[in-house]
């Protein structure tokens, strides 16, 4: 597999740091073929070169943008030497081997960074250059590449201890790092026409379209595969805000896989109604009555059957999306009754481990928080411990208040968000909005239990629910200042848990 270079097509832009290449070239008596610019370079070095025209026959032609492509250049650099009609067809056609190719691109990304006008930038887009770089490393096997100028010092140090012989090794290794060139060039010609327009364009190619993004001025689109989450069984399509919906209701109910019929009420992908009852009926209720005035144009979902007692009473409210794993016939005749509801029968398919979404100018990623928290890793950190009923309130106000907007206070009781206070800026605010909307739907507050997705900074927010009623807290723990809320609670018998999870939600 050594090979011994006895010819080099040399065609760089930059030609900073290639004389030691060709005088070491030069007295290895090794036959250099160039292209203008960098044929004149090696002359006036005094260094004999052949020009590339004297091969091909041909001159440059339309100012430079075909120079090298011609089947002599190429046929001298892709033939297989191992192959008996190759070696022909290069006898037949007088084409001369090409064993080494030094090349340095037009600078693209310069020209774009320069602000250069747009036919100069296009101007810079090497096409005969990326070409023999990739015929090169693509017969690594008998041809040595080197595509940038950062290969110089690799190629003198074979030039210099082996006198010019190469092993198969080290020309996959200058293949590797031209196309690595070749990609990084390709990409970022990519990247300079990829406007938001393509990428909209793309979009409409890949995803689905939707009617309109957030507002109707917004252009959207959904990548997924919707079909293999939900059957549609009824509805108008579904919009941008119906899909968040839909990926916050499915996030919520997972929580309740487990319990007893569950239903939830959502709207701006906040739960505002949540129900744990005996049947779906009565979890369905519960859930209206939590906050009947926001449950107008909600999302509903269920974590068991709708049957038709509950599609009865659902069909009494105007909602957008009803969510099931799975309804009785009867029931889907009455939810079908309005024309626009969207039904859908939810499948068992696992959701992705990391959330994605864009930042300033690139992605954030992260895992999932899939902690649900639950009674093995409470720790009462008061005097007074929760009863048994109020244990079950506090993780389930808890599994709510994770999948709410932060700044978040849920109340819960008996099985039954009563109220929360969603997306705020403090976490008083969000505790006041919660006992507001408590008091105004008619709810009593004392023995209901409060969850916090965040840590109380001062005791402030255990002394506003001690008055408002509420018997017991949940919460991660962890500020500097709970011994004033641990205290505060102590003094007025309440009970507090801590999680050691923070569960913020963005
Ligand atoms: O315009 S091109 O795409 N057409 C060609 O056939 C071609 N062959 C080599 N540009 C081409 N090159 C590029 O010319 C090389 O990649 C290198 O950047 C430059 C070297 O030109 P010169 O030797 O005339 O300075």
């Amino acid at each position: 597999t050594t090979k011994t270079i006895q010819s080099a097509l040399i065609s760089v832009f930059d030609k900073t740091g290639l004389e030691p290449i060709v005088q070491k070239l030069h007295s290895q008596n090794v036959t250099i073929y160039s292209t203008g610019g960098t044929e004149e370079f090696i002359k006036n070095l005094g260094i004999p070169v052949v020009p590339v025209e004297d091969v091909t026959s041909y001159p440059s032609i339309l100012g430079g943008r075909v120079k090298t492509l011609h089947p002599k250049v190429f046929g001298g650099i892709l033939n297989r030497q191992d192959n008996a009609s190759d070696i022909e067809e290069m006898k037949a056609f007088e084409i001369p081997q090409i064993d080494l190719v030094i090349v340095d691109l037009y600078p693209f990304e310069k020209t774009v960074a320069s602000g250069a006008s747009e036919a100069e930038i296009i101007e810079k887009i090497d096409i005969g250059g990326i070409s023999l770089i990739r015929a090169a490393a693509k017969n690594f096997k008998d041809t040595v590449i080197v595509a940038s100028v950062n290969e110089y010092n690799y190629l003198l140090e074979l030039i210099s201890t082996q006198n010019g012989a190469t092993n198969l090794e080290q020309r996959r290794h200058l293949a590797t790092k031209a196309f690595h060139v070749s990609s990084h060039y390709d990409s970022a010609i990519f990247n300079y026409f990829n406007t938001d327009e393509t990428v909209y364009k793309a979009s409409i190619e890949n995803g689905q379209v939707l009617r309109y993004g957030e507002n109707p001025h917004q252009k959207g689109f959904f990548f997924g595969d919707f079909d293999k989450m939900f059957t549609k069984l009824h509805g108008k399509e579904l919009s941008y805000n119906n899909l968040l919906d839909v990926d916050a209701a499915v996030n919520l109910i997972l929580e309740f896989k487990e319990n007893e019929p569950t239903f939830a009420i959502l709207k701006h992908n906040n739960a505002c109604g949540l129900a744990t009852r005996s049947s779906m009926k009565q979890a369905y209720l519960d859930a209206l009555a939590g906050d009947p005035t926001s449950a107008f144009g909600g999302v509903l979902i269920a974590n068991g059957n709708i049957d038709k007692a509950t599609a009865v009473e659902i069909n009494q409210l105007f909602c957008e999306v009803v969510i099931a794993p799975s309804y009785d016939e009867d029931a889907v005749i009455i939810l079908q009754e309005k024309k626009n509801r969207i039904i859908l029968v939810q499948h068992d398919v696992e959701l992705p481990a990391k959330q994605i979404r864009t930042c300033l100018n690139g992605l954030l990623i992260q895992d999932k928080n899939n902690i649900t928290d639950n009674k093995e890793g409470l720790k009462t950190v008061t005097l007074t411990t929760p009863t048994h009923q109020e244990i079950e309130d506090l993780l389930f106000a808890s599994k709510i208040c994770k999948n709410t907007k932060s700044n978040t206070i849920v109340f819960a009781k008996n099985g039954q968000l009563i109220a929360s206070g969603t997306g705020q800026t403090s976490r008083v605010d969000a505790l006041k909005q919660a006992i507001e909307k408590a008091t105004s739907f008619g709810f009593d507050l004392n023995g209901a239990v409060m969850a916090s997705d965040a840590f109380f900074p001062f005791p402030d927010c255990v002394e506003i629910a001690h008055h408002a009623g509420i018997t017991a807290v949940i919460q991660p723990g962890g500020s500097i200042k709970d011994e004033l809320s641990i205290n505060y609670c102590n003094e007025n018998k309440i009970a507090m848990v801590f999680t050691g999870t923070r569960h913020f939600k963005h």
